[in-house]
């Protein structure tokens, strides 16, 4: 039947393209027709989601190939089984009413881990006496299109394996995203909070409104009193101490200092290296971040360095969180205890009462100072040379992130949006130097990089010694942990051009007959051009095809 179609395929050769067309899908139907009649199916051993395995799309199914004897041999991947709880373990813990129990008044949904080993302990018991789902998020399958994106399903199971005061940490947490964010935000993960505002609302004001603000939290928001909220301030310094709310902001020991800061996690526009491998680190199953991840907000608070000050200095015990960010930016009054964000008071999503901003470091590095969010620094925000294989990684091989990448981001038009255009393309952009900096230029690409053009002077805001360019290429900064996303944000949309007669004409023909013009991609809604017209042109035109023989 095969070779028959062919050797008609060839006979028609010459005639028409449109015949061609119609004798290949009339023989196409003819041998359906002929299967189904001669043949019994065979048994196939082909998994239902083949295809989607062979063409890459289904990677967690992939299986590795061996190649280290002389012939290939495609090795098993790892599956995971039911689901298990070793009940026994976990009740010789004790009651976790009590072991969990609330632990400062004012205080709800907080467990200090830090400083409780034998706490730490017994929790590790529980979770590990129980097995959880394994990881559902889009490492796995594809990113569902819900809002949110992400339930955060073995977080929330964690939390309630531990229980009582972190029973209530994820409704608590949903709750107060309702109460404080705005209702256009695009929550990446339900719990942890993860969560960034739509492009378009991203780049409508130069500042953040706090409700737009992105959110990254790593766990539950515990709700505090503030009466009862105290910042310690030990270990680093000569006389540790505790300081109130009204200390801190008694103007007579504390200058007040007020910054405008732009804050970005250092997962911003991880969506472009996830697109190339979903990568590895602890962060990575959470989240899928795009361009929205980044801030500008107003705070007012006062320096940390007055507050060292305060409690004799700077004593030479070796420090912890707040060490890892230089003394040098302590010094240079670049780290803020801020307790207001856009003269609203720091929304309790936002770190209410009180939130650490460290200028022109990544996000992670703005939170309060607490020992047992040491391993953040030197396990998650890292960034692996991509040489090295994720097998080889070591944590001592990552590169701790400090300060943010020099970034930017067009925010619309959208990859494969369709714009209608009189020979220019209007795009809205966010641009950022990096660690603190302004950005010096900001320009424009429509050929792939080739060719740059400069965004006028006129729209660009203030700047401060930039010194930072953007690599061409996502790839060229793939690193596994999917940090600092550093490269053009590329997008690819389908221009139509209406200076051009011809596009004009077209596009009046959709006009007239009522005929929406996106989207592309499916068949064209009328024939570009009448049959005659095509009689016509065959008429005149040579099909340029040598004479046989
Ligand atoms: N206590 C606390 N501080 C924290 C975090 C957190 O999970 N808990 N996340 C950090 C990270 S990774 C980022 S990017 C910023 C995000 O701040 P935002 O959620 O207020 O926008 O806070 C940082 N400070
Ligand atoms: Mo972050």
């Amino acid at each position: 039947m095969r070779s028959e179609s062919r050797c008609v395929l060839s006979a028609t050769a010459t005639r028409s393209r449109k015949t061609r067309f119609t004798l290949a899908s009339e023989l196409r139907f003819a041998a359906a027709a002929s299967h189904v009649h001669v043949r019994k199916a065979p048994k196939t051993t082909n998994r239902p989601d083949e295809w989607m395995i062979e063409q890459g799309m289904s990677g967690a199914v992939v299986p590795a190939l061996d190649m280290r004897s002389g012939t290939t041999v495609k090795l098993p991947v790892q599956t995971f089984g039911e689901l298990t709880k070793d009940e026994e373990a976990i009740r010789t813990m004790g009651h976790r009413d009590k072991l969990f129990a609330a632990e400062r008044k004012g205080w709800k949904g907080f467990v200090e881990w830090g400083d409780a080993p034998e706490k730490r302990e017994a929790a590790h018991i529980i979770l590990t006496a129980q097995t959880f789902p394994p990881n559902p998020e889009y490492q796995f399958k594809p990113i569902p299109p819900t809002n949110p994106v992400l339930p955060g399903t073995r977080w929330k199971m964690w939390h309630h394996a531990i229980g009582s005061e972190l029973t209530d940490a994820p409704s608590d947490s949903w709750e107060l995203v309702g109460k404080e964010k705005h209702p256009d935000m695009l929550h990446l993960l339900q719990f942890p909070y993860i969560a960034e505002p739509p492009k378009h609302l991203v780049t409508e004001d130069l500042m953040t409104p706090n409700s737009l603000h992105f959110v990254r939290n790593h766990g539950g928001i515990p709700v505090i009193d503030k009466e009862h909220y105290s910042f310690q301030l030990d270990g680093l310094v000569a006389h540790p101490q505790s300081f109130t709310l009204d200390d801190l902001k008694d103007e007579s020991r504390f200058p007040r200092m007020e910054k405008t800061v732009a804050m970005q996690c250092s997962d911003t526009r991880r969506i472009e290296q996830m697109l190339k491998n979903p990568g590895q680190g602890g962060e990575v199953p959470q989240a899928p971040w795009a361009e929205g991840a980044i801030g500008c907000a107003h705070y007012v608070g006062i320096s940390l360095k007055k507050v060292i000050k305060a409690c004799g200095g700077l004593d030479n015990k070796p420090m912890n969180y707040v060490a890892s960010v230089s003394w040098s930016k302590v010094k240079a009054s670049e780290v803020m205890l801020a307790w207001d964000m856009n003269g609203q008071g720091l929304p309790r999503i936002h770190g209410y009462p009180l939130r650490i901003m460290v200028f022109g470091y990544i996000g992670a590095r703005c939170a309060i100072a607490r020992p047992s969010r040491a391993p953040m620094q030197s396990q998650e925000y890292l960034y692996f040379p991509q040489q090295t294989g994720k097998h080889n990684l070591k944590f001592t091989d990552g590169i701790q992130i400090q300060e943010t990448p020099v970034s930017s981001a067009i925010m619309s038009p959208w990859t494969k949006q369709v714009v209608l255009h009189h020979g220019t393309i209007r795009c809205q952009r966010w641009a950022y130097s990096g660690g603190g900096h302004w950005s010096q230029s900001v320009e424009l690409s429509n050929d792939g990089g080739f060719n740059w053009y400069a965004a006028p002077e006129a729209n660009l805001s203030k700047k401060h010694n930039p010194l930072n360019t953007q690599l061409p290429e996502v790839r060229t900064a793939w690193n596994w942990g999917l940090h600092v996303t550093s490269s053009c944000h590329r997008i690819m949309v389908y221009s139509v051009n209406a200076s051009r007669p011809a596009t004009q004409k077209r596009l009046n023909e959709f006009e007239t007959k009522g005929i929406p013009f996106a989207p592309v991609m499916v068949p064209l809604a009328f024939p570009p051009q009448t049959e005659s017209e095509y009689e016509e042109y065959w008429k005149e035109h040579d099909p340029r095809d040598a004479e046989d023989g």
